[in-house]
C-alpha cells in the first residue's frame, strides 16, 4: 500500500535543541516546534523530519539514544509529541523521526544488561572482539574499538566510544528494531530518515589485516540489502510511508540498489559527494571552497544516473554540514541575500524532493565561532585535540578550519526575531546565538519582499505541481565554464533554462547553439534588469535567471 506522495513532498529538517524553546530553559523542545508549525506550512514545506528527540545521553545530541520508546525529558513528554503529531496532521504537515539503529548510546537497556551479566543474551547485540582491537580508526577520533572491563573484550564504535555498534546478524536484535519502528508506525508517523544506514553491515569476522579506514568494510556491508529488504518486507511495506537513508560514500550504482524503483528497500538515498568536494589537506576540515566545475559534473551525474531508476534528494546542508549560504555562496552583507537566492533556485529546479535545513530559508550564515569554548558538537571537539594536541595543525589555524566546517555551524539558535535571543528562547541558549541574528531573522525577512524567505516561498508554489520540475529531464550547458552553473529541463516541448552565477565578480553568459534567449520568457531572478547583449548577458556576482520556453 505505497504510493509516491513523498515526490512531491518539500521536506523541512528540524534541528529540535536549537529550534525554538518553550520554556524558558534555553534549549528547544517539542512544545516550540508546535507553536511554529504554521510558519512551517507558510513555506510550502509539507514533511517534517525530526532529528532525534529519544531519550539519550547526549554524548551527540541525540544520535546516542539510550530508549527508543522515551522522548528526552528536556524536549518534552510523549503527550507533547503526540500533541506535535496530530497538530501537524491537522495542517497537512506529514512528520517523519530520525532512526538511528547502527548503533546505540552504551546507556541503553541493551548495552548495560548484555555487559553487566545480567542478561547475557543482549550482549550479542553488539559486536565484540576477544583478542585485540581491529585497527580502524573511530569517525569521531581515536581507535573504533572500545574496551569494556566487565566483558574483557573490546566493542567496535565507529562513532563515538559512548556510541556501541549494533550487531545486525543477530535476528533478535533485527526484530526487536522492526518491533520498535512498527510502534512508532502505528502512533501515525509518516516515515523515517534512516541514519548511516549504509554502515549497518559489518564484516564477520573484522578484518585483522587492515588500514585505519573502516569504510570500505563497512560502507555497503556484506548484508545490508539483505537487512533493508527484510526490514521492507517485514516493516515498511505495511505503509504508505516515505523513507530516507543516509548513505555516506555511496555511488550512484548503490544509490539504486538502496532506493532502486524496483529494489524493494527504501524510496531515497542522501549521497554526500556533492558536499565533499572540498574535503582537502586537512580531510573533511579542509575550508577550501568548492570547485564549480567538479560540482556541477557531480550533480548532472546525479540528476542523469537516477533519472527513472530512482529519485533524488535535494540538499545543500543539514545538522552535520556547515550553512549552505556560508559553504555554496557568500555570507557578506553584499552578497549573502543574492546568493542565497540564486543556491535555492539552482538546486530546488531540479528533479527530487527539496529538503530545507532550518534557517537556510532566511539565508542564515555560519555563525563564525572563534573559540573552542563556543563548540558543543562531540565531532569538533574531537577533532579539535587530535589536530592541535598532536601539533598537526596550529591552534588559530584549527579555529579557522572549524568555522568553515563544524557541523556546530548549523547548530546555533533558529533566528526569529531581533528581540532576547532573537525569539528562541527567554533564558541563555544551550549554544551561542550566532552574529547574525540582529539582522538575519524571520521577522524581519517576512517584512522585506525581497528577502530570502520570500524567495522560498517564490520557489517552493513555482514547483508546486509543475510536471516539468518533477518529469523533465537535466542537461547541463557549459560543463567547464568555472563560474556559470546553468541547465536545461524539458518536459512535452516546455523547457526551463536555469542560469547560476557562482562568483563573486562580474563573468559573461552566452547561451549555446540552439538557445535564443530572446524566445525565452524570465520567470525569476535576483537582481533587477540585466545587461543583456548578443544572444547572452553579462552576470553580476551570484546573479540567477530562470527563463521558460514553451
Ligand atoms: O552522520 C553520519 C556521518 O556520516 C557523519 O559522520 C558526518 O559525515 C559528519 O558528521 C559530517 O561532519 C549521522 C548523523 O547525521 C550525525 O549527526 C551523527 O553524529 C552520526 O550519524 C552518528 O549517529
Ligand atoms: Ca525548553
Amino acid at each position: 500500500m505505497q504510493t509516491e506522495w513523498w515526490k512531491d513532498a518539500v521536506v523541512y529538517q528540524i534541528y529540535p535543541r536549537s529550534f525554538q524553546d518553550s520554556n524558558g530553559d534555553g534549549i528547544g523542545d517539542l512544545r516550540g516546534i508546535i507553536q511554529r508549525l504554521d510558519y512551517i506550512r507558510s513555506l510550502g514545506a509539507t514533511v517534517i523530519w525530526l532529528c532525534p528527540i529519544y531519550a539519550s545521553p547526549l554524548i551527540d545530541n541525540g544520535y546516542d539514544i539510550s530508549d527508543y520508546y522515551a522522548i528526552h525529558p528536556e524536549l518534552g513528554t510523549m503527550e507533547d509529541f503526540d500533541c506535535l503529531l496530530r497538530q501537524a496532521h491537522q495542517r497537512g504537515l506529514r512528520v517523519i523521526m530520525d532512526l538511528v539503529v547502527n548503533h546505540t548510546s552504551d546507556q541503553h537497556r541493551w548495552f548495560q544488561e548484555g555487559t553487566s551479566g545480567q542478561n547475557p543474551a543482549y550482549r550479542d547485540y553488539y559486536i565484540w572482539e576477544t583478542e585485540k582491537p581491529n585497527r580502524w580508526g573511530s569517525w569521531f577520533g581515536g581507535s573504533a574499538g572500545g574496551y569494556n572491563t566487565q566483558v574483557g573484550a573490546h566493542y567496535l564504535h565507529i562513532f563515538a566510544k559512548k556510541q556501541p555498534d549494533l550487531n545486525w546478524q543477530n535476528p533478535a536484535l533485527r526484530d526487536e528494531i522492526y518491533r520498535m519502528m512498527s510502534w512508532w508506525l502505528n502512533k501515525g508517523i509518516d516515515g523515517f530518515r534512516m541514519d548511516v544506514i549504509s554502515l549497518i553491515s559489518k564484516p564477520d569476522p573484522i578484518p585483522r589485516d587492515t588500514g585505519s579506514d573502516l569504510s570500505p568494510y563497512c560502507i555497503n556491508g556484506p548484508q545490508v540489502h539483505t537487512y533493508l529488504k527484510e526490514m521492507r518486507q517485514k516493516v515498511l511495506a505495511k505503509y504508505d510511508i516515505m523513507t530516507v537513508g543516509e548513505c555516506p560514500g555511496i555511488t550512484v550504482q548503490e544509490a539504486q540498489k538502496y532506493a532502486g524503483t524496483d529494489s524493494g528497500e527504501l524510496n531515497m538515498v542522501f549521497q554526500f559527494e556533492h558536499t565533499s568536494l572540498t574535503d582537502g589537506k586537512y580531510g573533511k576540515w579542509s575550508a577550501d571552497r568548492t570547485d564549480l566545475v567538479k560540482l556541477k559534473e557531480v550533480l548532472n551525474r546525479w540528476q542523469n544516473g537516477l533519472r527513472e531508476t530512482s529519485w533524488n534528494c535535494l540538499f545543500w546542508g543539514n545538522h552535520d554540514q556547515p550553512r549552505a549560504v556560508s559553504k555554496f555562496g557568500c555570507d557578506l552583507p553584499e552578497y549573502r541575500v543574492l546568493s542565497a537566492k540564486m543556491l535555492c533556485a539552482c538546486l530546488y529546479l531540479m528533479q527530487g524532493t527539496p529538503y530545507i535545513y532550518q534557517g537556510e530559508e532566511i539565508g542564515m550564515p555560519n555563525p563564525h565561532f572563534t573559540s573552542l569554548e563556543q563548540y558543543r558538537d562531540i565531532e569538533s571537539i574531537c577533532a579539535y585535540h587530535d589536530f592541535v594536541d598532536s601539533g598537526v595543525v596550529e591552534k588559530r589555524m584549527m579555529l579557522t578550519l572549524l568555522a568553515h566546517t563544524s557541523r556546530d555551524n548549523a547548530r546555533t539558535p533558529m533566528q526569529w526575531n531581533s528581540r532576547f535571543c532573537a525569539g528562541f528562547s527567554s533564558a541563555p541558549p544551550w549554544i551561542s546565538l550566532g552574529y547574525s541574528w540582529r539582522a538575519v531573522n524571520v521577522e524581519q525577512e517576512e517584512k522585506d519582499e525581497n528577502s530570502v524567505l520570500h524567495f522560498y516561498r517564490d520557489i517552493l508554489a513555482f514547483r508546486k505541481g509543475n510536471p516539468l520540475i518533477r518529469y523533465g529531464t537535466f542537461e547541463l550547458l557549459c560543463a567547464d565554464d568555472p563560474h556559470i552553473f546553468a541547465y536545461v529541463r524539458t518536459y512535452q516541448g516546455k523547457r526551463l533554462l536555469v542560469i547560476c552565477c557562482f562568483a563573486s565578480e562580474f563573468t559573461r553568459f552566452d547561451a549555446p547553439e540552439g538557445i535564443t534567449l530572446d524566445d525565452w520568457t524570465l520567470e525569476l531572478s535576483n537582481y533587477d534588469g540585466c545587461f543583456v547583449i548578443g544572444n547572452g548577458f553579462t552576470a553580476r556576482p551570484y546573479k540567477l535567471r530562470v527563463y521558460s520556453l514553451g
